[in-house]
């Protein structure tokens, strides 16, 4: 048969497969950070055979394009010193590369640094690093519902196809598994906090057992979300008393059955007497007695308890001081195996709020902060906020529980207080989106939390450039204007939305845009936005002031006083611990009203700015991506706009001045601002 050397359509197709391959011209996120090239074929030599061994190997010799490597787990002091997960990377004289741990896990986390070394260009000269981790658990939650359904999602549905396992496995397991590795993700919690009793059924536990071995060899640990009273929905029990032996035993017997499949199971988190959630309190027992009962079944297997601090009643106490009062009196009694985890700040990952007070207060037990990935009060995957900023805020914040230089990073880390277990957690953003967060730039929270996880002293602005670099390209001409955008995003929207210290503005239907007039008859006054602004025709803000609620005593000295005095207050949450006089002279010289104006005003012309940035690097990157972001750019425009005009024009009712008039001046009028009703789930 003659051979037709005219190319056919089909032949163009693949060529142009390839071609799109080869240039990696077709970018939908996917690939995340992860984009080297994979044809390095670098040596690498090592003896170890486990499964995380060999993925390290693997990674290096499709990546590395450097001199060989060699990987070796020893147990000697030297290395000990970094800890079961550290390593060291040497050169020694013939130019190899040694890549040193105490474990197969450090390997993992060797071989992906120095990678990282290699796509931002870093890795020239001699090799001498020497790197562990500062939390011990690093861990995403996902507050993934076993329907597929996410709570506080943006990018899809759920990664986790409860449906399809254990038979069907899908691809995005690994994939996932993979980029958390590459930051030093070594937990995942797979379950909303809100958890249903459902997920510890046996069924189930076969389905987590598949997840958990996907995982495994990259180092991750699994976690579940538990239902307090899951004894009685499951277990037929009539109680769920943290005290009764019948209980105990349950979940003896239920932790039991989970270790037989996943024995390296991490252990529960919770969500107890919270929103509803049933708990101890429940059968007259105490957060302490709840905690204590599970840390008791898991211990013996070497799981933990992560205890959520996030507990609130709509009682007249204001509810900033609520977690403080409630595990306080029982530091120094939980079993060793329980962490209380604490969101950063005491109401609910505002998009500015002080660090909560739980963070030095709680000395004999090791704390643990929650940070939101997920953007439920920052716009959704709609607005463009860089989280490293915020996370590093609150970590750097200065406790003073042993004095200067006591930082919420110290207090948690294990370092201040001496603890054995440290933890950091974050509220996932990941769906089944194509580029899994949503908004493309979103990828960069979840990368920066993992970064700061395994090294909290690393700045918002070297974790921005080295995930740009790795992400886009490593052309400074985008890269340099493209960070400082980021560094900007998130006090961008904390000024469009809620500055100097105004909090929970948000619509009742959904957390996404602007209600500050918001009234619903009968409504838990605590989850209306009038409780927190308390805008009145004296002033605005919330006095918790020795004057008013007094949560600032809730913070050591010196910074009780320095949030107590007006004047001493750090104006970026003035309106969180004050209730502030209209004509109050802000340190600008301008009054509380023309300073507020200007506030909102900043917002949006920061996003205008962006827009601008942004539509000027269009010669740098793929169209798809560029384009995708431009138009979440524009969204963001536009609501910054919407928040502006919402919250001036309804707090000019109170304040009675006019918006300076050098100002942009309103587009909306309230009345149709309040008209707006987003279409959107509700869960306050
Ligand atoms: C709030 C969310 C709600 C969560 C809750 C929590 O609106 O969906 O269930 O926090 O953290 O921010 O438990």
């Amino acid at each position: 048969m003659k051979k037709d050397k005219t190319p056919t359509a089909c032949h163009l197709l693949l060529a142009a497969c390839l071609f799109l391959v080869n240039t990696g011209a077709a970018e939908n996120g996917h690939r995340l950070w992860l984009r080297a090239d994979t044809s390095a074929q670098a040596t690498v030599i090592t003896s170890h055979i486990g499964a995380t061994a060999v993925i390290a190997a693997n990674e290096l010799r499709k990546q590395w394009q450097g001199s060989p490597v060699i990987l070796s787990v020893k147990n000697t002091l030297s290395i000990k010193d970094y800890g079961n997960e550290g390593f060291i990377i040497n050169e020694n004289s013939q130019k190899e590369i040694s890549i040193t741990a105490g474990s197969e896990a450090g390997l993992l986390y060797g071989a992906y640094h120095l990678l990282r070394l290699q796509a931002i260009g870093a890795a020239i000269g001699t090799l001498n690093i020497s790197e562990a981790p500062k939390y011990k658990i690093r861990l995403l939650n996902h507050w993934d519902n076993l329907d597929g359904t996410i709570e506080r999602g943006y990018a899809g549905y759920s990664i986790w196809k409860w449906d399809e396992l254990p038979q069907t496995i899908s691809p995005r397991y690994k994939e996932y598994a993979r980029a958390n590795a590459s930051i030093g993700i070594n937990g995942t919690v797979l379950n909303n906090v809100n958890a249903t009793p459902q997920v510890l059924t046996s069924e189930m536990l076969q389905k987590v057992k598949i997840i958990a071995e996907v995982l495994r060899p990259y180092n991750i640990k699994v976690y579940l979300s538990i239902n307090f009273s899951s004894p009685m929905a499951l277990g037929g029990l009539n109680t769920a008393d943290p005290l009764d032996k019948d209980v105990r035993q349950w979940w003896k017997n239920k932790v039991k059955e989970i270790y037989q499949l996943i024995p390296d199971f991490g252990g529960f988190l919770v969500k107890a007497n919270s929103e509803g959630l049933p708990g101890p309190q429940d059968f007259g027992r105490t957060h302490l007695d709840g905690a204590n009962m599970l840390a008791e079944a898991l211990a013996p297997h070497k799981g933990i308890v992560m205890w959520r601090a996030f507990v609130y009643h709509p009682t007249d106490t204001d509810r900033a001081k609520q977690a403080y009062q409630e595990f306080t009196p029982f530091d120094g009694k939980f079993l060793p195996n329980v962490l209380i985890q604490v969101k950063n700040g005491p109401i609910d990952f505002q998009p500015r709020e002080p660090f909560s007070p739980l963070f030095g207060a709680m000395q004999q037990t090791p704390v643990m902060s929650e940070f939101q990935i997920t953007q439920e009060y920052l716009g959704f995957s709609n607005h463009l906020a860089y989280l490293g900023t915020m996370y590093k805020e609150c970590l750097d914040s200065d406790t003073y529980a042993h004095g200067e230089g006591s930082s919420v990073a110290k207090a948690t880390d294990g370092s201040l207080f001496g603890h054995k277990i440290s933890a950091i957690a974050g509220v996932a953003n990941i769906g089944e989106d194509t580029n899994w967060c949503g908004h493309h730039l979103a990828q960069a929270n979840w990368y920066a939390f993992g970064r700061l996880a395994w090294n909290h002293t690393l700045s918002a602005e070297s974790i921005s450039r080295e995930w740009i670099r790795q992400t886009f390209t490593d052309n400074e001409e985008f890269i340099t204007p493209v960070a400082e955008m980021m560094m900007q995003s998130r006090e961008a929207v904390v000024n469009y939305m809620m500055p100097m210290g105004l909090h929970h503005l948000f619509a009742w239907g959904h957390h996404y845009g602007p209600e500050p007039w918001c009234e619903v008859e009968g409504a838990r006054p605590d989850w209306l936005p009038s409780y927190y602004h308390k805008a009145d025709h004296t002033g605005i803000g919330f006095n918790r002031s020795s004057t008013g609620s007094n949560a600032v005593a809730q913070y050591f000295s010196p910074l009780r006083e320095e949030f107590n005095h007006i004047q001493s207050c750090d104006e970026r949450y003035l309106l969180w611990f004050h209730h502030v006089a209209w004509d109050y002279r802000m340190k600008s010289g301008r009054t509380l009203w023309d300073e507020l104006c200007y506030h909102y005003d900043k917002g949006v012309q920061s996003v205008r700015k962006f827009q601008k940035i942004w539509d000027s690097m269009e010669p740098y990157i793929d169209a798809e991506r560029f384009a995708h972001v431009q138009a979440r750019l524009r969204i963001q425009a536009r609501d910054a706009v919407w928040w502006k005009d919402a919250c001036l024009l309804y707090f000019q009712i109170f304040s009675m001045r006019h918006i300076p008039y050098e100002l942009e001046r309103p587009v909306h009028d309230l009345d149709d601002l309040k008209k707006i009703k987003l279409n959107m789930t509700h869960h306050n």
